[in-house]
């Protein structure tokens, strides 16, 4: 998969993209991603990226043509990415919300364009002619869209075919149905007079396969209620 980033802040990507799994799925092959800073796309004197909104009001708005610029630039540059599946993706607080359903469909594209927002908000011309897709992470404000970026690229990179070293991590997020995680213990049996449940040690894989979902559900239902739709506890 290709990801191209648009951001004023390039430098806020090193850190998380030079670790973890998204860097060795790049180190790997299986993504490449590229980080545009739209500042180098702004021609005037001080290379502005923000105006004043028309119509007055708090704030400054990021001006379309460094964003534009920048788009088509990389665009026409990438000839081999012609015909492929392609989404431009304006992170954003009006957005569709994040969730992993959504990160699954994203996996499936070929070419991703995540252009980040900034200020109090970006162009509506941005919205309306370069854009295809608006996704927000949650419902508090952020300063910025580079982070809801980071989040969208590092849920989308691990769903990607030998992305994560074991795929068993990747079977069971299906298999536990939308439920919260059930409770797990490594050794050593006993800490500081903690002992870990009897059942996990049974070696009865039945009796194991239903405390755990015994305990999804328990803990599901206490945190987060609002996922117990048509599951009932037993
Ligand atoms: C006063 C209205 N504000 C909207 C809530 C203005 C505003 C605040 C913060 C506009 C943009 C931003 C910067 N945030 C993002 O660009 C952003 C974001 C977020 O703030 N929360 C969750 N997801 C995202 S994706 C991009």
């Amino acid at each position: 998969m290709r990801i191209d980033i648009f951001t004023l802040f390039p430098e806020m990507f090193r850190g998380p993209f030079d670790s973890s799994i998204v860097k060795r799925a790049t180190d790997q092959g299986i993504a490449d991603i590229r980080i545009h800073n739209i500042r180098d796309y702004s021609h005037d004197k001080h290379h502005s990226a923000d105006d004043y909104s028309y119509g007055g009001g708090a704030g400054m708005v990021m001006k379309p043509e460094p964003v534009f610029e920048a788009m088509e630039t990389i665009r026409s540059q990438s000839s081999e990415m012609a015909g492929k599946k392609t989404s431009t993706i304006l992170l954003t607080p009006q957005g569709r919300l994040f969730c992993q359903p959504v990160a699954a469909t994203l996996k499936d594209y070929d070419w991703l364009l995540l252009i980040c927002g900034h200020y109090e908000g970006v162009d509506e011309r941005i919205r309306e002619h370069l854009v295809d897709d608006e996704i927000s992470i949650g419902d508090y404000v952020l300063t910025g869209g580079e982070l809801a970026a980071m989040v969208v690229v590092d849920a989308v990179v691990r769903l990607l075919p030998g992305a994560l070293g074991s795929p068993e991590s990747l079977l069971n997020e299906s298999h536990t149905g939308g439920l919260l995680e059930y409770p797990q213990y490594t050794r050593p049996e006993i800490f500081r007079g903690w002992a870990v449940p009897d059942v996990l040690l049974s070696g009865n894989h039945a009796e194991i396969a239903k405390w755990r979902l015994q305990q999804s559900l328990k803990r599901t239902a206490e945190r987060r209620p609002e996922l117990m739709d048509g599951k009932r506890e037993e």
